[in-house]
């Protein structure tokens, strides 16, 4: 555990402070910090006892931002989510209902080392943990796959809220999660809400990023019908089309609001229970809201889903099966649809709030 501790003092950085910066929101970074341990010297201090304390509590559902919006493509910004997030959590819930242990530390440059010459790794490893050949990686995606590895070894039956990040976030964060179920022997499936499908195979050449992060998945399910992608709207091909093309599931926004939500839900749960699942790990795509929900995000869209319908197919589904691990992502802080519309923004927020206040009550009970 002590080595485990360590490990998370080098790849992570206090709740905050996976941004990069030095002026830029430091009144917002250094408020959440006063909320998080009081009005001490060295807030970084604190944090590591934190990190150390909160080993003890593992059965609280653990939180992790993960501030890259490297993966991103049409609208950067999603890499404020976590800092405006926590912001709105920590006025509603007390912060003893959860472990934060913080920040993925990110270089914003970044996305994963594997499109990395060594060169850049033993340059980047140099700046981020003072050592060139240092252990750990150095891109937020290949962190993120080694926190999430450790985390799981370290605390295997613990549950882990990330808040992201662009969409590419979640596939350490599912990877890591579906590998670890598979080891402990547990049927697990993906519950995936998103405006879009996220099955491009690659975009411009790059296998992982917020529109290509799961097929490169699907491989470590049981079989790709355990992926129900919930919500769907702005797709470039019908739902057959991806259906066929890579056997998932998918429940259309069009479809609830024509059937209503209770009848996606007996579907989902239902198929659930005859495939045996016990676990699930829901990725929450904050545009599968409705753009009037959530409009501060990169691509919102209309015609979504009202919040209440997520929490109550959430509900649904926690009722028979365990929430292992969960994300929410996309939340851009900064960028606004329309421009200078700063109510879109506290909604998107109140909004998203409400979808993870709900994650927390159920993932700690
Ligand atoms: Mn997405």
């Amino acid at each position: 555990m002590k080595e485990f501790i360590n490990t998370l003092s080098q790849i992570l950085c206090p709740p905050g402070d996976g941004v990069y910066t030095i002026h830029t929101a430091a009144d917002r970074k250094s408020q959440l910090k006063k909320i998080l341990y009081g009005d001490v010297e060295n807030p970084l201090l604190s944090w590591k006892k934190s990190l150390k304390q909160s080993t003890l509590n593992p059965k609280k559902p653990y939180v992790l931002g993960v501030c890259s919006d490297c993966g991103g493509g049409i609208q950067r910004g999603a890499n404020w989510g976590p800092l405006f997030l926590r912001d709105t959590l920590y006025s509603e819930i007390s912060l003893s209902e959860v472990n934060d242990l913080g920040d993925i530390r990110v270089i914003p440059h970044l996305l994963d080392d594997k499109y990395l010459n060594q060169t850049t790794i033993e340059k980047c490893k140099l700046s981020l943990y003072g050592d060139a050949k240092s252990p750990w990686p150095v891109s937020p995606l290949s962190i993120t796959k080694y926190f999430c590895d450790l985390f799981y070894q370290s605390l295997p039956d613990s549950s882990l809220i990330a808040l992201g990040g662009d969409h590419s976030v979640s596939y350490p964060l599912v990877k890591s999660y579906l590998e670890h179920k598979k080891k402990q022997g547990k049927k697990v499936a993906l519950i995936h809400f998103d405006a879009h499908t996220d099955l491009l195979t690659e975009r411009l050449g790059i296998d992982l990023c917020f529109g290509s992060w799961v097929p490169h998945i699907l491989s470590d399910l049981t079989s790709p019908d355990y992926c129900y992608q919930i919500g769907i709207r702005s797709s470039g091909q019908p739902k057959e089309h991806w259906q066929n093309k890579f056997g998932i599931q998918q429940f259309w926004a069009q479809e609830i609001s024509d059937h209503g939500v209770q009848a996606v839900i007996d579907q989902i749960k239902n198929d659930l229970k005859r495939k045996g699942v016990q676990e699930v790990y829901i990725s929450f795509d904050i545009d599968a809201l409705d753009s009037s929900y959530a409009s501060s995000t990169g691509t919102p869209e209309i015609n979504g889903l009202e919040p209440h319908q997520a929490v109550l197919i959430t509900n649904a589904l926690a009722e028979d099966f365990v929430i292992g691990s969960c994300d929410l992502v996309e939340v851009a802080p900064f960028v606004q649809f329309p421009p200078h519309n700063p109510v879109g923004l506290q909604t998107t927020l109140i909004s998203a709030n409400q979808i993870l206040m709900n994650f927390i009550e159920l993932m700690g009970r």
